[in-house]
């Protein structure tokens, strides 16, 4: 691996100088010969390492540890499996700092928020550590006399991760640190944009998996989508695929894995709007709103796309809004004073452009900022607040970049209307102090969303809910609640301890 010297120290306190692959399932596999990949610093595009991807032969040497290791990784007590959790837990406790520059120089995000990824890391150590204690089926109250009837859950064989550039690591742990203690395996294909923040954590599970005397229930696999990917997606090994990213990605995992009757977990695009009542606190409302929309430049599949205001504030809130964006330090992720990064690459750059120029075109106006800001070297771009309409097809997608589309309303019930009305449905927020409005934003008639926030914004979810979204957000979910029982099988047993065999449904059959 070619180190570059400023972030030599983070590499090396992360023990990167010593790994020369990406793929690894019982131990480095020494070169693997899918071909090199570089990952690249979005900042000023310097190359931060060159990292040898996983061939066909190298994923299947990985996808057979793994399937050897859950043989007996299963049979290990659940507590025992959250145990060597905890530790890893406390590794990422111990590396957060350089983790979470490190997501910072791969990903592009501001280092509070690469240290608040690794955070949401750390807090779902702890929550399948304690999970791992729990685990827990229902019984219930059979028909038949003297019959006993619940249910337990086994764990289900190897989970496949496919995670995306934006979280590049803790959405894997949402994924594998619960799938662990459930007992199963997990084989990961990150972005092809972040391979080094996986390496890292490999490494890092590698060393506590080790010191336990354990191999293979965390592997890595870095390949192309088209490799690495789509042999996980056909591989009957693989009982479960959890895929985050684009629709488009999702719609081909839901087919591939679908059409073998395996199961999916899909958290894919979001189109997350908020709705400011006219009597909301404005003040609260702005900090979240400029969170939302402009924090990890607009590259959180939470982040918010639609701005709906009641029509009376809404000049004097986009005023305000028009001055906060205008404060908006943009640049190195790494600087205390910055507040928005790079975009991950060119593509992304040229979307966020293509997409300003169809508003234009389809009647939005560019309230400010969506140009290019005189900064050398990386993808970086003004965040832009867009005066639009409901009824503009582009505020129906997803463009994954810091473009707000700014709407105005009259009734609430015209709003929440609006906001249901695109293909995606993962968060969702309204800012109001009227319990009425409150009150119908959640119910039955309201938000349509996975997610929903009353006077709080749409991005930033902790860990203890279940996160995932319905419609072309893919119906997946992950991390808290009872996300668990999908890394899991469900087996509902039926004990007799009478002396007769009572048929259920009162039916009667009797040999002669
Ligand atoms: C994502 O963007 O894929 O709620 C995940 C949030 C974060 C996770 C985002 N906790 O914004």
């Amino acid at each position: 691996m070619l180190v570059q010297n400023t972030v030599h120290g983070v590499l090396e306190r992360l023990g990167l100088e010593s790994v020369n692959s990406g793929a690894c399932g019982t131990g480095w596999i020494e070169s693997p010969s899918g071909g090199e990949l570089v990952s690249y610093n979005p900042s000023n595009r310097d190359a931060l390492a060159r990292v040898r991807m996983a061939s066909e032969a190298d994923y299947e040497a990985v996808v057979s540890a793994a399937s050897e290791t859950f043989q007996r990784w299963r049979l290990l007590p659940a507590p025992k499996r959250g145990e060597i959790v905890r530790q890893i837990g406390e590794a990422l406790r111990m590396h957060k700092a350089d983790l979470g520059a490190l997501v910072s120089m791969e990903m592009g995000k501001i280092l509070p928020e690469g240290l608040g990824e690794v955070q949401e890391m750390i807090d779902i150590a702890d929550y399948a550590v304690g999970l791992s204690r729990q685990l827990y089926g229902l019984s219930m109250h059979s028909e038949r006399p003297e019959h006993r009837m619940y249910e337990q859950w086994h764990p289900l064989g190897i989970a496949g991760v496919i995670s995306a550039f934006n979280f590049p690591v803790a959405v894997w742990s949402w994924n594998a640190l619960i799938a662990a203690v459930c007992g199963d395996c997990v084989v990961w294909k990150p972005s092809s944009e972040t391979p080094l923040t996986a390496i890292a954590v490999q490494n890092i599970c590698n060393h506590v998996l080790s010191r336990n005397g354990w191999e293979g229930v965390f592997t890595l696999v870095i390949g192309r989508g088209s490799v690495a990917g789509e042999k996980m997606l056909h591989d009957k090994r693989i009982p479960l695929v959890s895929a985050t990213g684009s629709c488009r990605m999702g719609y081909r995992v839901a087919e591939v894995v679908g059409r073998r009757l395996g199961r999916t977990i899909l958290e894919l695009g979001g189109n997350n709007g908020v709705i400011v009542a006219g009597d909301a606190d404005l003040d609260l409302a702005l900090r979240a709103i400029v969170f939302g929309a402009v924090g990890t430049a607009g590259q959180r599949c939470t982040t918010i796309r639609r701005l709906f205001l009641h029509k009376p504030i809404a000049p004097k809130m986009i005023e305000r809004l028009k001055s906060a964006y205008s404060q908006i330090r943009i640049g190195d992720p790494l600087d205390a004073h910055v507040l928005m990064g790079p975009l991950i690459n060119q593509a992304a750059v040229d979307d966020m452009m293509a997409g300003l120029e169809r508003a234009r075109a389809e009647g939005g106006e560019v309230l400010c900022g969506g140009g290019k800001p005189a900064i050398q070297g990386g993808f970086f771009v003004e965040p832009a607040l867009v005066k639009a309409t409901p009824s503009m097809p582009i505020v129906k997608e997803e463009i994954f970049a810091p473009i707000l589309y700014v709407m105005e309303f009259d009734t609430i019930e015209e709003a929440i209307a609006a906001h249901n009305d695109v293909p995606q449905g993962l968060s969702s927020a309204m800012f109001t102090n009227n319990l009425r409005h409150a009150e119908t934003f959640l119910s039955v008639t309201g938000s349509d969303c996975g997610i929903v926030n009353i006077n709080g914004g749409t991005s930033g979810a902790e860990i203890g809910g279940a996160f995932g979204g319905e419609k072309e957000t893919g119906g997946g979910r992950e991390a808290g609640s009872d996300s668990w029982k999908a890394y899991m099988r469900r087996q509902t047993v039926t004990i007799n301890f009478s002396h007769d065999l009572p048929l259920a449904q009162g039916i009667e059959f009797h040999l002669d």
